[in-house]
């Protein structure tokens, strides 16, 4: 039964009470948050006390979420939507002189996370919870998150994220289940009676101390648990003693502050991997705890490992929580004894891997030598692996002889993550159809012939009840209206929109609707960077992590295109607003440059009176969970222009299409999926295919041909060259459009260009327009996140 509202006035007054000293008269809007996350925070940790009792009394098979990355977002409002407690918590809040979304808008955002990935971590969190399923997230506790983003003058300026002060609350410590982690020192190998034991000597350890974070379903009686692991030095006293009596106060303290750095911050970068050392020590620290937590569980309820299998599924999230791998072997081996044998196939029939990406670049692969180093064992164990795998490959697969030296896990005096776990895992999944397509074809096709069957597929999909019930009220309330509200929980049952397709009084609604969310969008910007929007310009989007590959530069160009078509051409287009979010990895210098580029050109539009009414260019700071929200209801066009073959999935084109915007994209990821789902008249494709895109690339691809023969793209970049951005220079960005850009930006301009031609057209047509959107909304369904979690049960985890 849910509280009532004054059950629940009652309790926000004696925990105020309680944790302040305060009434409500007295009491600040801050002290009113603290007091209303504690009281929301006791209503998870009853209902997750009731959940663990009936877990205890089933053997489900527990699900195992390992994921550097969590993007969790807000979660006060989520928790009060799951828990069907907004409207009660907003009366009683309202009732002590306080306003709940005034309360929402002071909550961090926990960007424990860099992208996709991570919110992926999070929507999936957010879908088992709700289907019912026990799965555990693991994951670091940063301190310090993904850095807020200030442009000034252009430029990108990074600023420490310190989200723990007010988000804390979340948290629950657990100090009763803090592990220890081992680095470093050596391995010294003995004969004895049971063979050959290995035993590590000489390590420093680490204590990790996991901090819980709920994670509520709506209408389920599940509560899951996101554990977030810090790092401590270790409380040993008689090391401390040893240490102080020597009078080396000063580098204990050292000590100290080495073992906490481990989880100080998450590395913002997703693009190209860096050989970091710190993080290779914040892998293995979160996953040698995860996974001893894990063992150290089971093994309460049951003898010993050897089914371990049937009753838990590990499942790691791209290639950084790999030394699962060697620490279940470990474990295994060194702590329970196991023979070689039996220990591998245990770990390879317990765990499962999802890619994310095809580009070299982004595939991790760690120095050996570092290696050796900090996780001397892990080494060794991973050693013996490949040496296995190899030899098993030599004999009976004589025909991949000559791979060999590719797939081998260890090479170049690397150790390269994917093929370990390729090699290790019962499953191999991509994100999208295309993605998966490339991986069995392509990335990782000799695996793909020795193992039939292990590369599968599993489609992206979002939390629909954050992205579209939570965020955009508006639009639920009238779906809700037209087809009930089934689609909370089963969002295929939005395909039963399309029977209002031709139904003008419903178009006009929903168009309504979308006015009603761009003006709030628009008050928000005009605060945010002092521009004034016209709500009812075409408001076209693109948010996203900045790189290359996703082409915002390209979205630029045309913008400048247009811009000078207007300005010495008289080309009259429908009023648009571009609206652009994203954060650049701190040392990638050509994503800040085309940051840089596209702040120059909004500078120069927005105050030119030649444009006026007709285009705005704005970049929108800090870009983030929350401020999607805000954005994905406004949105009009959904820009996924990714260079095919180069994005895995993508999910923000899923976010979009599910608030109505038509997706003008590439047949990229799910791109493909989506124009699937909704067909060819209702989604504006250009661009070249992957067949298309290797075939340029091995030809030969010539931007200086296309600067010759395109007299807009000419134009474009003379107009650039010759400092017509305000007398800024971008000899980068013109020096890259020419010589290095692999991602074939002015291969696509034109067909881009033709593609917007028509998105201008068609947005003359409101009748039309309006179909499309509906159209996409009803198409969306199988991007739920449900849909997702239901396919990984079937085909993955418990199949
Ligand atoms: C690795 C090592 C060192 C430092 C950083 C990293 C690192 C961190 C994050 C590498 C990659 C990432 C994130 C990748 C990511 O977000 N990929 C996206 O995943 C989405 C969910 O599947 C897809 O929709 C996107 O297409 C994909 O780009």
């Amino acid at each position: 039964m849910n509280p009532s509202a004054s059950k629940l006035k009652d309790e926000l007054i004696q925990t105020l009470k309680t944790n302040y000293g305060y009434s409500p008269e007295e009491a600040t809007d801050r002290q009113m948050y603290g007091t209303i996350l504690t009281v929301v925070q006791s209503y998870l940790t009853r209902k997750r006390a009731d959940y663990l009792d009936t877990l205890k009394k089933n053997d489900k098979k527990r699900i195992y979420y390992m994921s550097m990355e969590f993007l969790v977002g807000p979660s006060l409002r989520n928790n009060l939507y799951n828990l069907n407690m907004q409207a009660e918590m907003k009366q009683a809040v309202s009732e002590l002189g306080f306003d709940l979304d005034v309360i929402y808008e002071m909550e961090p955002d926990p960007g424990l996370g860099n992208g996709g990935l991570g919110r992926l971590a999070s929507c999936y969190m957010d879908a088992a919870t709700t289907l019912g399923y026990p799965i555990t997230g693991f994951s670091i506790r940063y301190e310090f998150g993904i850095f807020k983003q200030q442009i000034v003058d252009g430029w990108q300026i990074e600023y420490p994220d310190d989200w723990l002060e007010l988000g804390g609350y979340w948290l629950t410590p657990r100090d009763d289940e803090a592990m220890e982690v081992h680095f470093d020192g050596h391995v010294e190998e003995r004969w004895g009676e049971r063979g050959l034991t290995t035993i590590h000597r000489d390590y420093y350890t680490v204590r990790a101390v996991p901090y819980d974070l709920m994670v509520s379903g709506k209408d389920s009686e599940a509560i899951n648990c996101l554990r977030l692991w810090r790092a401590e030095a270790p409380t040993s006293k008689s090391f401390d003693m040893y240490t102080f009596s020597r009078g080396e106060y000063v580098k204990s303290m050292e000590e100290d502050a080495k073992a906490e750095s481990i989880s100080k911050v998450l590395y913002p970068a997703d693009d190209h991997i860096e050989g970091k050392r710190l993080r290779l020590k914040q892998q293995y620290f979160f996953v040698s705890a995860s996974l001893q937590t894990i063992i150290r569980d089971y093994l309460r309820t049951h003898e010993s490992l050897d089914n371990l299998p049937e009753y838990a599924v590990i499942h790691i999230n791209d290639t950084h929580p790999a030394l699962c791998v060697p620490e279940l072997m470990r474990i295994l081996l060194d702590d329970c004894g196991y023979e070689w044998e039996n220990a591998w196939e245990i770990t390879c029939r317990t765990l499962a891997y999802t890619n994310h990406t095809v580009m070299s670049e982004a595939l991790e692969r760690w120095d050996l030598n570092l290696f050796r180093q900090h996780l001397p064992r892990i080494t060794k164990i991973i050693e013996e692996i490949d040496r296995r795998f190899c030899k098993d490959v030599f004999e009976f697969h004589p025909e991949k002889r000559n791979q060999l030296s590719s797939m081998a896990i260890i090479g170049d005096g690397q150790v390269r993550m994917a093929n370990l776990c390729v090699i290790a895992c019962f499953s191999v999944n991509g994100v999208s159809k295309l993605h998966s397509d490339i991986l069995k074809e392509d990335l990782f096709k000799d695996y793909n012939d020795i193992f039939p069957g292990k590369l599968t597929n599993v489609t992206n999909g979002i939390a629909a009840r954050r992205w579209l019930c939570q965020g955009n009220p508006l639009l639920t309330s009238y779906i809700t209206e037209l087809i009930g509200d089934g689609f909370v929980h089963d969002l295929s049952q939005l395909e039963q929109l399309a029977k209002f397709a031709d139904d003008r009084q419903v178009l006009r609604q929903l168009a309504e609707i979308k006015l009603e969310n761009k003006k709030m969008l628009a008050k928000y910007i005009s605060a945010a960077n002092g521009i004034n929007l016209d709500p009812t310009s075409l408001f076209d989007i693109q948010v996203k992590r900045l790189h290359e590959y996703k082409r915002q530069l390209m979205n630029a160009l045309h913008i400048c295109h247009l811009y000078l078509q207007i300005k010495h051409h008289g080309l009259v287009i429908e009023p648009r607003a571009f609206i652009f979010g994203a954060k650049a990895s701190p040392g990638y210098y050509m994503a800040k440059e085309i940051i840089r580029f596209i702040c120059a050109l909004g500078d120069l539009i927005n105050r030119d009176p030649a444009t006026k009414g007709m285009l705005k260019v704005i970049f929108l700071a800090d870009y983030k969970v929350s401020l999607a929200e805000k954005i994905y209801p406004a949105a009009e066009i959904s820009e996924q222009i990714s260079q095919a073959g180069k994005e895995a999935s993508g999910t923000g084109n899923m976010k979009m299409m599910l608030n109505g915007a038509l997706t003008l994209g590439t047949m990229d990821g799910a791109n493909i999926e989506i124009y699937d789902a909704v067909g060819a008249d209702n989604i504006f494709i250009f661009g070249m295919n992957t067949e298309e895109v290797n075939r340029t690339r091995d030809n030969g691809y010539s931007p200086r041909a296309i600067y010759d023969a395109n007299p807009y793209v000419r134009e474009v970049l003379d107009f650039v060259r010759s400092g017509g951005l305000d007398g800024k220079n971008f000899d980068s960005i013109v020096q890259y459009l020419l010589n290095n850009d692999t991602y074939m930006s002015l291969a696509d301009f034109e067909s881009y260009r033709i593609a917007q031609t028509k998105v201008n057209e068609v947005y003359r047509n409101p009748d039309k327009w309006n179909r499309m959107s509906l159209m996409n909304i009803a198409g969306s369904g199988i991007f739920s996140a449900d849909r997702s979690i239901e396919d990984y049960i079937r085909d993955i985890w418990y199949k």
